[in-house]
């Protein structure tokens, strides 16, 4: 029997973050939170990129974009979409997650959901870094295991 797992070793991954600038404040936390779980496990600097987009509806493309550049082994998606000052929270929020479905479905490559979905400030803060763990470093240690899990599989043996 064959049993397949990542591993959460960084040392020969390259690793793309795409950061949304909407509600910037909270997404500085979440991708210090990712940046942080990336050198901690052992990711080069010279092997992590962030690209700034204007805000969650714009991960997929440029997520998709960067998966499809054949350069790194994932990428990390970190926005911040809060219900409260949002009255197209779920119009964002829904193209947001289907989006980067897609482009992660299409690619090939793994690309993890680092984008807090709250009702609130509050419960967005908790996430951030707060009470609740920060949802950055949770899409970071996915991203590293999901890389190696990727790395370690079966090669497809057409296109995905
Ligand atoms: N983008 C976010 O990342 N979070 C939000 O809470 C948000 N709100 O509140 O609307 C938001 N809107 C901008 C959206 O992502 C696009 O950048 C914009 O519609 C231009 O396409």
């Amino acid at each position: 029997m064959n049993t397949y797992e990542g591993s959460l070793e960084g040392g020969d991954l390259s690793i793309a973050l795409v950061a949304s600038r909407f509600n910037e404040a909270l997404v500085e936390r979440l991708l210090e939170g990712a940046v942080q779980a990336l050198d901690r496990n052992g990711v080069g600097n010279e092997n992590i990129s962030v690209t700034w987009v204007p805000g969650a509806f714009e991960l997929p493309i440029a997520a998709k974009r960067l998966a499809a550049s054949g350069e790194v082994d994932a990428v990390i998606c970190i926005g911040a979409i809060v219900r409260g000052e949002t009255p197209h929270f779920d119009f964002v929020a829904g193209a947001a997650a289907t989006g980067i479905t897609e482009a992660a479905l299409s690619t090939g490559v793994p690309i993890t959901f680092g984008v807090l979905t709250t009702d609130d400030a509050d419960q967005a803060l908790d996430r951030a870094g707060g009470k609740m763990g920060n949802k950055g470093e949770e899409a970071a240690l996915a991203a590293l295991e999901m890389a190696n899990l990727f790395g370690a599989l079966p090669k497809p043996t057409g296109e995905i």
